[in-house]
């Protein structure tokens, strides 16, 4: 059994938990506890946790979440990839609100498991055409002017499966690789200031100093425009899963570009051609033809709540739609739901911040009426481009295609509240 399939499982566990409850749901409360908990602790009870104090301040040095909270994890699919070091596993985007993905819950993608590096050994190297090649220690770079900036984070293959139809159940799954965080770090562009760019410099070629050595090639004008070298994420140090201590980020473009673990940006004239950016992170299109060099991620949403991990359980009635739009070139500045299937479509409601290249979230309160639902959402970017339906993108991409998979998708809603990944045309 895969980690999908017991998703599954656990999810159907709990509608029948809510059935058992008998249409009392709205008492019980969000999270289910109501038909499984002890009535002692209810009203007018004095419940467990009033009658004795509580653990003191020594007991937890670094937090951790509630131990009811366990469904909020993150979820590999053991059968897409032969080994856990070379794999990805998934933000669990139902479990969570607002635009700021919790530094433990971020999707990793590793080529080659986790690099453990003591920052004291840490050097970025700048070599290749530049005035002065530069090692850098840690302390070094914390020296430059720093800024804080809040951006999404999706890996290109995110909603890859996709591509060949409704496949994995669960909008963890489908569009879990993408995280949103705010990053502390350094403009790239003044360490290259530093190191004195020649005026042949064109592009560069960023390491990874993991034992995949990941490097992507980047072109000279989005490195000096927004790139940053970041040290810290939400406030604290780089966890090692995101690269400690060091990372690039490459605001808005796929995150095969964002270097972890980064150890040496080399400057150059061409293109490297790496493995990176040939034989992967290519859209084989139906000639035949890959291609190459698509950096930017397009305009994609996706609706977290309800989905096929988080079914109606509350029965008919005031429902609310949670969801996620993001887009690599600049704002959402708008996003639509549809419940039948694309026949109406609603303005949804973007609620907090609006920054450009960073998640953002809207919900869409309706009445509903026990009848099945095709929930879609479609999001607009600043540019006016608007997100396809799946139908559109093959009628251009074709079938072949792995990466950058941006399509609408469908949730099918059953009158039992439990729900489904679907496609239709
Ligand atoms: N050094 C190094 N950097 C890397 C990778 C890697 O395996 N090694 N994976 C890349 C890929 S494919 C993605 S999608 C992002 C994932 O970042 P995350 O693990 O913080 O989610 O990191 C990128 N940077
Ligand atoms: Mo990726």
């Amino acid at each position: 059994m895969n980690e999908n399939t017991k998703n599954i499982d656990l999810t159907r566990r709990k509608l029948l938990a809510s059935a058992a409850a008998g249409g009392i749901a709205l008492t019980t409360g969000a999270h289910g506890a109501g038909a499984a908990g002890n009535p002692e602790n209810l009203p007018p009870n004095i419940p467990d946790w009033s009658r004795a104090l509580g653990e003191g301040v020594d007991a937890r040095p670094y937090g951790t979440p509630s131990e009811f909270e366990k469904e909020a994890v993150r979820r590999h699919v053991r059968w897409l990839t032969a080994s856990t070091e070379s794999s990805v596993n998934f933000t669990p985007l139902h479990e969570l609100e607002g635009i700021i993905t919790p530094n433990g819950l971020c999707f990793e993608r590793h080529h080659a498991g986790i690099a453990e590096i003591d920052p004291a050994d840490h050097r970025l190297m700048i070599n290749g055409l530049v005035d002065k090649p530069l090692i850098f220690t840690m302390e070094d770079l914390k020296r430059f002017p720093r800024t804080n900036r809040l951006y999404f984070l999706e890996c290109a293959a995110n909603s890859g499966m996709e591509w060949r139809g409704a496949q994995l159940n669960g909008c963890q799954f489908t569009h879990g690789m993408v995280h949103c965080v705010m990053y502390t770090g350094i403009p790239l562009k003044y360490i290259l200031e530093e190191a004195g760019l020649k005026t042949n410099a064109k592009w560069l070629m960023p390491e990874g100093g993991d034992a995949s050595g990941m490097n992507r090639s980047l072109p000279i004008e989005k490195a000096l425009d927004d790139c940053l070298v970041a040290y810290k994420m939400n406030g604290e140090a780089l966890r090692p899963e995101q690269g400690y201590p060091l990372r690039l980020v490459v605001p808005g473009w796929e995150g095969n570009m964002w270097v972890k673990w980064l150890r040496r940006i080399e400057v150059g004239d061409m293109p490297w051609h790496a493995r990176e950016e040939t034989s992967k992170y290519t859209d084989l299109m139906e000639n035949g033809k890959a291609r190459r060099f698509t950096w930017e991620m397009d305009c994609k949403s996706v609706i977290t709540n309800p989905s096929p991990q988080a079914p109606i359980t509350h029965g008919k009635g005031h429902t609310i739609l949670s969801g996620l739009a993001w887009s690599g070139r600049g704002t959402v500045d708008r996003v639509d739901v549809t419940t039948d299937g694309g026949k109406n479509w609603h303005a949804a409601r973007i609620d907090g911040p609006q920054l450009p290249k960073a998640l953002h979230r809207f919900y869409y309160e309706f009445d509903w009426d026990g009848s099945p639902l095709l929930l879609q959402s479609r999001a607009v970017d600043s540019t006016g481009y608007a997100q396809p339906t799946k139908d559109q993108l093959r009628a251009v991409r074709g079938t072949n295609s792995i990466y950058h998979n941006n399509g609408i998708q469908t949730w099918h809603v059953q009158s039992s509240g439990e729900i489904e990944n679907v496609e239709i045309s």
